[in-house]
């Protein structure tokens, strides 16, 4: 069987492990919202399962799982195209996870960069999830048989580790079960970075508050990170190489872009020339201008927590259809004993 034998359909997800960003929303949101459009079927989650790698107080925990909810759905991901669920309400996915944990080889893992930074010297202490993080990512994806996944450049290598676990449980039981996925990594700002870091990737675990932009950030707030945002002397070149060796008017030259949805050469031939003085007060009022009815809308829905919490419960019924069905199979493949149907 091929890749082309599955029916396309798009999972994603994002940990609940702290407030939305503008790197999530360019680098995923945006693009999960104009593939609800493009595909039969998308499912996307809030996986509350990765957040718990690391320790979440589980007031916050519930309360960044419905704003995240809050933020899909002001963002333009309709429950009525989309299916919406948080991880641990599909309990498939860490099933699936499990039989992921004895198909993933140690060496394979242990290259993986993202747990790398996270864990940096503090490797002995860090949770056992955090590391087999990477297996249950691609058991939340696989457990739908999902074709598609968009995602920022930071997922790539997960991914790529997704095709491989796909690719040994296919040969090592003789199938051809689960599809081979593709990564989605599309647009100008597949890797905000840090507003204070233009190395740094703009990250909800930054200590740093003026790091980011938050999504429920005010106007007020917006225009401050931005005008103290780190640039460097030079005025804005006229094309793209321009930005070479210059991080920081890189990043805020690719968010503006994402934000109007035009390209870089786009803009550089407008703004090529404008100091950052003149620069950040447009990239200022271009963020306000689009982020500020999500934000409104977020608090909307925030004020109906029972609300998002039956959006969530249908999801997950929902998707429990396709993933019941799936992990079934599996199990008959990997010789799992259970009662004839
Ligand atoms: N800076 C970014 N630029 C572009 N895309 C980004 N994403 C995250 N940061 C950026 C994309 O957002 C989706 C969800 O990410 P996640 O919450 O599951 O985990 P993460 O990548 O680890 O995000 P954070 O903010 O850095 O979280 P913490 O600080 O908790 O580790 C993914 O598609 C990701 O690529």
């Amino acid at each position: 069987m091929t890749q082309s034998t599955f029916t396309p359909r798009v999972f994603s997800g994002i940990q609940p492990s702290g407030g939305l960003h503008l790197g999530n929303y360019l680098g995923a949101i945006k693009r999960f919202v104009t593939m609800q459009d493009e595909v039969a079927q998308s499912i996307y989650c809030m996986v509350d399962l990765h957040a718990i790698t690391v320790w979440q107080d589980p007031k916050d925990l519930q309360h960044n799982t419905r704003e995240l909810a809050a933020g899909f759905i002001a963002s333009g991901i309709s429950p009525e195209k989309s299916i919406l669920i948080n991880q641990s309400q599909v309990p498939e996915h860490a099933q699936l996870g499990w039989i992921f944990n004895c198909v993933a080889r140690m060496g394979w893992m242990q290259r993986m960069t993202q747990f790398k930074d996270k864990a940096g010297k503090n490797a002995q202490n860090v949770s056992l999830g955090l590391f087999g993080y990477p297996a249950l990512m691609a058991a939340d994806i696989l457990v739908y048989h999902a074709t598609h996944v968009p995602v920022g450049d930071d997922q790539k290598q997960h991914l790529e580790l997704t095709r491989d676990i796909a690719t040994k449980f296919n040969h090592d039981y003789g199938v051809d079960f689960f599809p081979i996925t593709e990564p989605v990594i599309e647009g100008a700002a597949t890797r905000v970075m840090s507003l204070r870091d233009g190395d740094k990737k703009m990250s909800k675990s930054d200590p740093s508050d003026a790091s980011r932009i938050n999504m429920t950030d005010d106007a007020d707030t917006i225009a401050k990170k931005i005008r103290k945002a780190k640039t460097d002397a030079d005025a804005l070149p006229s094309e793209a190489k321009g930005l070479e060796g210059r991080p920081e008017a890189r990043n805020l030259v690719n968010i503006y872009a994402a934000l109007a949805d035009i390209s870089v050469d786009q803009v550089l031939a407008d703004v090529g020339g404008k100091n950052f003085g003149a620069f950040k007060p447009m990239l200022s009022d271009l963020a306000v201008a689009k982020l500020s009815p999500i934000s409104g809308e977020m608090a909307r829905l925030m004020s109906d927590p029972a609300e998002i919490d039956r959006i969530l419960a249908k999801g997950a019924q929902q998707a429990r259809e396709i993933t019941v069905p799936i992990l079934q199979k599996t199990y008959d493949i990997v010789g799992m004993v259970r009662p004839a149907v």
